[in-house]
């Protein structure tokens, strides 16, 4: 059952990266340490990244994200602003040797993710690809029933200085968050036609992690609308610029002849996590609700007297009914 609600929100990501124009495509898993090296993110990654030797003593690793795997692959193929903008994304199994792996799904060394990145010729694009993204994030938690918390967020080893982390509210969430109650004035109808003005009404009000807040001098949230919950964070979105693409040697041609290094962002879902957030924030004491858009089964069909013929014909036509008409059941 656990597999059938995996794939259906594996689907629903898949949707919405597509309705944003994303291209998917499938990197491996291994990659080598001297892919990092050329970024410099070998060596700052520290214990979490599970190294390892082939047979050849060469290092490898298991790939943690793929920002420098990417980047080399958009090298080989894109050579002029005519390849650009460009979104590539692709839904693979990271992983991080995580000091506390917990809770099964919600922080495992082995996880499935939807990664994306972004490649504009400038600036102003990249806004727009962070846009764009940020717009298919919100549609996609619409989508699975939840309410996701956009939060301002520090961009750590990704790096770059603009950053957004998605938050599911959910009372076991790892993070403590601060938000203006006016983000739950916006409704599930507002995040399904989400475009850039519901950005703007979204991260104009105020939201952050403990951490951040601590900063804060002054809150400007006036303390009768400032509300504190726990969230799961679920998806966490980065623009950096040229970080990568500077320090790997990717430049592509400009219009007038010149030569650039493209602008870059990435964007992540925590595909498996979100299956754990999505119990965390929707069950009560009989046990799971299942949003209807990734419950593994619609209908449930049992015969109560299995021993009766009559009764058995009944719910055998009844089960085929169903299952003509699409209806997944679960006999
Ligand atoms: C963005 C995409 C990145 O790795 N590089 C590519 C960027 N971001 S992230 O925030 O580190 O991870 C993205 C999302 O993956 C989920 N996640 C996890 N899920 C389960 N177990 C883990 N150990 C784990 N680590 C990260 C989170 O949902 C995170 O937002």
């Amino acid at each position: 059952l656990g597999l059938k609600v995996l794939k259906r929100i594996e689907a629903i990501v898949r949707e919405e990266q597509d309705r944003a124009g994303a291209i998917e495509l499938l990197m491996p898993t291994i990659q080598s340490a001297d892919l990092w090296r050329q970024s410099g993110r070998y060596d700052a990654y520290g214990p979490e990244m599970l190294r390892i030797t082939d047979r050849h003593e060469r290092e490898m690793l298991y790939g943690p994200t793929n920002e420098e795997m990417i980047t080399l692959l958009f090298k080989d193929g894109a050579k002029s602003y005519r390849d650009l903008p460009r979104t590539l994304y692709h839904i693979q199994w990271k992983f991080r040797d995580e000091v506390r792996p917990r809770f099964g799904v919600m922080r495992g060394r082995e996880f499935l993710m939807k990664d994306a990145y972004s490649f504009d010729l400038d600036e102003e694009g990249l806004r727009k690809s962070y846009e764009a993204m940020f717009v298919a994030y919100l549609r996609t938690f619409a989508r699975l029933g939840l309410q996701a918390v956009p939060v301002r967020a520090p961009s750590g080893p990704i790096g770059g200085n603009l950053s957004h982390e998605f938050h599911i509210l959910a009372d076991t969430g790892e993070s403590a968050l601060f938000y203006d109650a006016a983000i739950e004035d916006v409704t599930r109808d507002d995040l399904l036609a989400a475009d850039a003005s519901t950005i703007t009404r979204l991260t104009d009000l105020y939201a952050m992690e403990e951490e951040e807040h601590a900063k804060v001098a002054e809150c400007p949230v006036p303390t009768e609308r400032l509300r504190t919950r726990r969230g799961i964070e679920v998806g966490h979105i980065f623009a950096f610029g040229t970080k990568y693409s500077a320090s790997m040697g990717l430049s592509v041609q400009t219009k007038e002849g010149g030569q650039v290094h493209p602008h870059m962002g990435s964007y992540g879902i925590g595909v498996s996590r979100l299956m754990g957030a999505i119990i965390e924030a929707s069950h009560d004491e009989n046990g799971i609700i299942w949003p209807e858009s990734v419950a593994p089964f619609r209908v449930g069909l049992i015969n109560m007297r299995a021993d009766d013929v009559m009764c058995a014909e009944a719910a055998d036509r009844l089960y085929g009914q169903l299952r003509d008409a699409g209806v997944e059941t679960l006999y």
